[in-house]
């Protein structure tokens, strides 16, 4: 099949494995799409909501402590990846990963990484831990994106006002603030507004079936490689404002 530009359609959504590191993800040649945040925030629900299949990603109601990096592929073009969440990292230094290596390797290192996901839930006032792994992705270059999760569990008004919370004291670090995105699994509120976030991705990475010959240096592997590093480009000065 080739990769056309029906990303907001899914017609399949499989299951790849999953990765203990780095090493052990599937080659680089599809762009990926990866979600992080605290255990429970919600990553592995928006995953199975944006694939249209649950029970694609296991949710649990009891935080995890699953390590692996899990691998999906959707529509046999681009990859959702259900990243381990962070929150056990006990006793870390300042500057120290907030969570497991794993995690790390593949957000600094993952060369078909295109866009992240970093979820944290709305009915909550700014945390400390998300406010920290949010200076981590901005520390390491890399490129994300908000999502509020589970809208359905609070007041539009409560979740605005934790989410403008948020913002406020993370305006510091940036000229321009990250997209911000809400999502609710329960309503599906959000479904197809991130799907468009992919879908702008894939358009600019164009791995499009080419009709016409094309010079290698404009593979779409290549061109795939060229959007990670520019999207990764984004390095703002960090100054704490907590
Ligand atoms: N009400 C509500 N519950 C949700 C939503 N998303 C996830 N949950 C629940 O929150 C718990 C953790 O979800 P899960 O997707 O496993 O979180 P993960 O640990 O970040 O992967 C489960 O009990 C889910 O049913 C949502 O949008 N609304
Ligand atoms: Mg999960």
């Amino acid at each position: 099949m080739g990769c056309g530009f029906s990303i907001v359609k899914i017609s399949s959504a499989i299951f790849d494995g999953s990765a203990p590191d780095l090493e052990s993800c599937p080659d680089e040649s599809l762009p990926e799409f990866a979600f992080i945040g605290r255990s429970n925030v919600g990553k592995s629900s928006l995953l199975n909501l944006l694939a249209g299949e649950q029970g694609l990603a296991r949710v649990s109601p009891i935080p995890g402590f699953t390590k692996l990096i899990n691998v999906f592929t959707m529509n046999e073009c681009w990859r959702l990846v259900d990243l381990p969440g962070y929150g056990f990292a006990q006793g870390a230094r300042k500057d120290s990963a907030l969570f497991n290596q794993t995690v790390n390797d593949y957000l600094e290192n993952r060369p078909n990484l295109c866009l992240v996901f970093a979820l944290i839930e709305s009915g909550l006032t700014p945390q400390a831990i998300d406010l920290g792994f949010v200076e981590w992705l901005v520390r390491h270059a890399v490129p994300f994106v908000f999502v509020f999760t589970k809208t359905d569990k609070v007041s539009a008004v409560t979740a605005q006002a934790n989410i403008a919370a948020f913002m406020d004291r993370i305006s510091a670090w940036f000229e321009k603030l990250p997209a911000v995105y809400t999502c609710s699994a329960a309503t599906r509120q959000g479904r197809q507004e991130l799907l468009g976030v992919i879908d702008d991705e894939m358009k600019a990475i164009n791995v499009a079936a080419n009709r016409v010959p094309v010079p290698p240096e404009s593979s779409p592997n290549l061109r795939l490689e060229a959007r990670s590093r520019s999207n990764r480009k984004r390095r703002p000065d960090l100054n704490r404002p907590w």
